[in-house]
């Protein structure tokens, strides 16, 4: 019998080793907990990156996830199916959104919109051939693609990978006069995670979302809000941008769109960006699959039906409460909206990895993000209780 060292053996000899996962070999899920090879219970407080807002194999997913699988699974785009024009009546009517493109990463979706953007410039805003901009902000995070990672600001995501894609302005997070001054003629759009999760939840100032929705709107720049990370109610609402009451021109969504069970991505939008798409323009095999529509539906149900997005308004609102309450020197800053939570170490505490690990010896999994930062952003069906087993551990760790 395989033991979990071996498992492990076998990743490092046979995979490349983009990844430095914590070294636990997970075999079985059910909400917010997972199991290892030897049969360890662990809450689950990272979630797969927020695909897992629903809770792990949330069994009406599962349900529909067999039930379509066994009757068809990909038409591609040549065919029509009867699931994907279901799932754009269901977007558009729980986001307000006038037209949808279905892709499957989150990377996918965001190159989709640079594609979108760039042909809206020149066919509608009138910007010269090959000149578009699009402005983006210091510490973001979109993806990996060689076009995402060449306007990151990340050495480590982007040394090596040159030569990058141009057309793009780089601007601080956070500041809507930076985003009036960078705007030229041939800007087509202005790109911006709601609230930065890669650079540690990272909550911009009160008005900075009203501000850039208005310079957008005097300036004919297009809005796109990145919500692959922070919508489908990981930080207590549907969209992150419903906390500032304003609605972007173009909303990037991701991850929890499947649940976790599949990889489904969407731009949206309303009809002006979308409609200058024109057959053969862009698309993708899997994009829109009637297994990934059946998929996406199940998982926007459940969310809305089993009233997640208000349990993660409530229990955030909680455990951010429970977070600050802590007494530790090892501690600068705790952070966070709804579920999506962070507590930022001094830098005498050392590596947040090795309270990660140590989180890990005690049942509870999370993830460092840079040096000195533990997020906290367990599934949106997480209970009082669980919060407060998730506290006693990080009461344990940070100790001091
Ligand atoms: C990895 C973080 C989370 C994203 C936003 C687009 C994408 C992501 C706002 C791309 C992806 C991931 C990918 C994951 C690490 C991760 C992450 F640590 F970088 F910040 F979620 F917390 N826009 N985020 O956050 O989506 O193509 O991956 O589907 O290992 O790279 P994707």
């Amino acid at each position: 019998m395989m033991d979990y060292k071996d498992y492990i053996k076998l990743e490092e000899e046979l995979g490349a080793h983009n990844y430095k996962p914590l070294d636990v070999v997970l075999n079985r899920g059910k909400g917010v907990w997972v199991w290892d090879v030897d049969g360890n219970k662990y809450l689950d407080c990272l979630a797969a990156y927020s695909a897992i807002n629903q809770g792990h194999c949330h069994p009406e997913i599962v349900k529909t996830m067999v039930e379509q699988a066994q009757r068809l699974t990909l038409t591609s785009r040549a065919f029509r199916n009867d699931q994907l024009g279901l799932l754009y009546k269901e977007i558009c009517d729980l986001t307000n959104s006038h037209k949808v493109l279905p892709m499957n990463s989150g990377a996918e979706a965001v190159e989709t919109v640079i594609k979108a953007v760039r042909k809206w410039g020149y066919t509608i805003k009138g910007v010269p051939a090959d000149k578009a901009e699009v402005i983006v902000c210091e510490n973001n995070f979109h993806g990996r693609t060689i076009t995402i990672v060449g306007f990151s600001t990340d050495e480590n995501s982007k040394s090596g990978f040159g030569p990058f894609t141009p057309g793009f302005k780089i601007i601080p997070f956070g500041d809507a006069d930076a985003l009036e001054s960078a705007i030229s003629p041939n800007t087509v759009a202005f790109m911006v995670e709601p609230i930065q999760g890669e650079a540690g939840v990272i909550i911009p100032p009160k008005g900075y979302l009203k501000d850039v929705r208005s310079i957008c709107q005097k300036n004919n720049v297009i809005l796109i809000l990145d919500e692959i990370q922070t919508g489908l109610g990981r930080t207590g609402k549907l969209l992150a941008e419903e906390h500032d009451g304003i609605e972007s021109d173009l909303t990037l969504i991701g991850k929890a769109l499947s649940g976790g069970f599949y990889p489904v991505s969407a731009v949206l939008s309303n009809k002006e960006v979308l409609g200058v798409l024109n057959p053969g323009e862009h698309g993708s095999t899997f994009g829109g699959n009637p297994l990934a529509c059946a998929v996406a539906r199940a998982a926007l149900r459940v969310l809305i039906e089993e009233h997640m997005i208000e349990n993660a308004a409530a229990m955030g609102e909680y455990f951010l409460s429970r977070l600050l309450e802590l007494k530790s020197s090892y501690i600068k800053e705790v952070r966070g909206k709804g579920l999506m939570l962070a507590v930022e170490l001094v830098p005498e505490a050392g590596n947040a990895r090795n309270f990660t690990e140590k989180l890990m010896t005690l049942g509870l999994l999370c993830k460092e993000t840079h040096e000195h930062t533990i997020r906290l952003a367990p599934p949106l069906v997480v209970t009082r209780e669980e919060i407060d087993w998730a506290m006693e551990r990080i009461e344990t760790v940070l100790a001091t």
